[in-house]
């Protein structure tokens, strides 16, 4: 059932249940906030438990580069957000190369062969895009919410933070089928917000090795030893439907590990910037989610940049 709390709020959406098309009518979309568990988690409002949850945030992100807020959709949320991801997961596009290296990037042949950036590891999830998600639905109205990007922002320590400008990558899903794997690898974002949707029965863990590169240091030879198997400083979480999972991937190294039972894992991702107008690498574009925009072209000549490491 959907929440209605705005009545002024009209448009039309479609609804899905456990990935059958119910109907699609005339609804209300319920506002943003209902789609957050707001008893838990009152982030529209100041008050103690808004600075507990930023302050808890932020200590684990300084500890470990990674925080979740454990079940901050509220049932509406979870709902809604997983039908709208659903109905999508058909859309998702899988690369045919079915491999990659950590930089998600092409291999360089003037470097040696056992070179992080030539080894390639099977990478077989498929991305919803960004284009997916129009201004009605649930996800995207969440993303455009004010009170939650004021929230993240604070949690995050960043004097400004802006929607990702990108129009293909910035509010994604990653899907994971049976079988389906992400390789290790850094993200361009200095950071990555997600909200897990359906998690996988089996396996699908995020597994992450906090700042194992920095602005100044792509530290190959540890990013080697992960890749040889080295789990010292790998770290494991199982998360849940509903979770916030706030992410430093730039400079964390993490993967998701194979999807070893039937349902297929969703994760909503969002992505904000500290700059405006920043977009995604032509390249890392194009074999992630399958195509680029005049934005992609037009930013591959003026690229903005906080750090010079490879993406
Ligand atoms: O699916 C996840 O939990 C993480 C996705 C991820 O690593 C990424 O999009 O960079």
């Amino acid at each position: 059932m959907v929440q209605i709390e705005n009545p002024s709020d009209s448009v039309l959406f479609s609804q899905r249940s456990a990935g059958r098309l119910r109907c699609r009518a005339m609804a209300t979309v319920c506002q943003p906030s209902a789609l957050i568990d707001t008893d838990r988690y009152p982030i529209a409002v100041g008050g103690r438990r808004r600075d507990d949850a930023v302050a808890a945030v932020r200590s684990a992100l300084a500890d470990d580069g990674c925080a979740v807020l454990p079940g901050f959709l509220s049932a509406t949320g979870c709902r809604e957000l997983l039908a709208e991801a659903v109905e999508r997961e058909p859309l998702a596009f899988y690369n045919p190369a079915n491999e990659a290296n950590v930089h998600l990037g092409d291999a360089d042949p003037s470097l040696p062969d056992d070179h992080p950036r030539n080894r390639f590891f099977s990478r077989t999830n498929g991305f919803v895009r960004a284009d997916e998600w129009d201004h009605t639905t649930h996800a995207r109205r969440l993303y455009d919410w004010q009170p939650l990007k004021d929230f993240l922002q604070d949690c995050l320590g960043k004097d400004e933070l802006h929607v990702y400008e990108d129009p293909v990558s910035n509010m994604i899903v990653n899907v994971q089928r049976t079988g389906q794997e992400f390789n290790w690898h850094f993200d361009t974002n200095e950071f990555t917000i997600t909200m897990l949707l359906q998690p996988a029965d089996e396996g699908g863990l995020f597994e992450y090795v906090p700042d194992l590169r920095s602005p100044l240091d792509e530290n190959e030879a540890g990013v080697t030893a992960v890749l040889n198997g080295d789990r010292t400083n790998v770290r494991t979480i199982d998360l849940r439907p509903g979770d916030l999972q706030f992410f430093l991937g730039r400079f964390s190294l993490h993967r998701v590990t194979p999807n070893g039972g039937a349902a297929t894992r969703l994760l909503l991702i969002m992505s904000f910037s500290e700059t405006s107008g920043s977009v995604g690498s032509v390249q890392r574009t194009r074999s992630l989610y399958g195509k680029v925009t005049e934005e992609h072209l037009a930013a591959a000549a003026a690229p903005v940049r906080a750090d010079a490491l490879l993406d």
